[in-house]
């Protein structure tokens, strides 16, 4: 299998992370990338490359124009007003207040463009924004009918909406992936989220669309970040209505829940008959996670890559959440490995 990653993502590592009404030290570090790579090469993985030129026609696709520009300046302009950080959302445009003007000042512009505020700005962060992207672009590209490609993207990307960023994502890498596929000429593509969280970013990009299935498992959000999308009931809408389906589980879920939740849209995704399946590959799900709540084990990441497998589709694995860091590339590895037995 071949794998795009590029050292440029060690570019994007804010100072901090709001998390418990502290800045700690952000969960999502470029560690995870050393770890998921060391352990690529340990388990045999050889065929590595650095990404092509990002894509900035494909990735218009998914992201709006002003959003780009956003991302593209901020740091500049946050630093033109002389603050000392890393650039953070303090005010957003949230329910009983307009939603609809772009403000001039650097604190209007990241509120309006920010989903959660966790996620810093840095001076790094476009230039890695735009390698991830590439990663997903050129796994994209080099995947063929029956072969498959992983990405290893970081920053992550699913959170991130066609005008918003957050929850350590900025540029959606997997609905990037999919658009890829549309413009070479699939019908119909899927698109499996298995990270912990809900994928509201790419849900909310092909909502309506009836050429892309989007699958997603994840904690509820009654209790689980990005708490509000991600229940059961959102099965899209227009052309796009039942081509959207979330499997939201309690906290505490247990690998054979979690493994029936992962069959049905397997099912789902098998009847739909798909020219291609973008996986948004999360391991988060992880048992020791410092912040997710399901209690898979670094096993259970082999069976559930062996069911991707048994569907025998052409397939781009996307790198997205994770954070027990130690772990990270024995749970990525375990899938893909699970994902090749069965798949040749
Ligand atoms: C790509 C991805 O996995 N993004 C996740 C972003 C989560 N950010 C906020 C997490 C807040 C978690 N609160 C957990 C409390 C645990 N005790
Ligand atoms: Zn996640």
């Amino acid at each position: 299998m071949k794998v795009y990653s590029s050292e440029k993502h060690a570019l994007h590592f804010p100072k901090g992370e709001l998390y418990g009404g502290e800045l700690v030290r952000p969960f999502e570090c470029p560690e995870r990338w050393d770890y998921v790579m060391d352990r690529l090469s340990d388990r045999g993985y050889e065929d590595f490359s650095e990404p092509d030129e990002f894509d900035v026609d494909l990735v218009q696709r998914v992201h709006t124009p002003d959003f780009l520009e956003f991302l593209e300046t901020a740091w500049d302009l946050w630093k033109a007003e002389g603050m000392k950080g890393d650039a953070i959302a303090a005010v957003m445009p949230t329910r009983r207040m307009q939603q609809n003007r772009v403000p001039n000042h650097i604190d209007g512009k990241l509120g309006y463009y920010a989903m959660a505020i966790e996620t810093a700005i840095t001076s790094g962060t476009w230039e890695a924004a735009k390698s991830a992207a590439a990663c997903a672009i050129s796994a994209q590209n080099a995947v063929d009918t029956d072969q498959s490609a992983f990405a290893l993207c970081r920053p992550p990307g699913h959170h991130a909406a066609k005008d918003l960023f957050g929850g350590y994502c900025f540029l959606n890498n997997a609905a990037i992936a999919v658009e890829g596929f549309v413009r070479s000429g699939a019908g119909r593509v899927a698109l499996l989220d298995v990270d912990f969280h809900h994928g509201n970013g790419s849900q909310d990009i092909f909502y309506d669309r009836d050429d892309v299935l989007f699958c997603s498992l994840h904690g509820q959000p009654e209790d689980a970040f990005p708490h509000f999308l991600g229940y059961s009931d959102e099965n899209g809408s227009g052309n796009g209505e039942g081509y959207n389906w979330n499997y939201p589980m309690p906290p505490n879920t247990e690998f054979s829940v979690w493994f029936d939740a992962m069959q049905d849209a397997c099912r789902k995704i098998s009847d739909y008959s798909p020219d291609a399946l973008v996986v948004s590959l999360g391991v988060d799900t992880f048992k020791d996670d410092p912040i997710s709540f399901f209690k898979l084990e670094s096993d259970d990441f082999t069976r559930y890559g062996e069911a991707i497998g048994r569907l025998d589709l052409p397939t781009v694995f996307i790198m997205e959440g994770g954070y027990a860091v130690s772990e990270i590339g024995l749970n990525t590895v375990n899938v893909l490995d699970g994902f090749l037995s069965a798949g040749s």
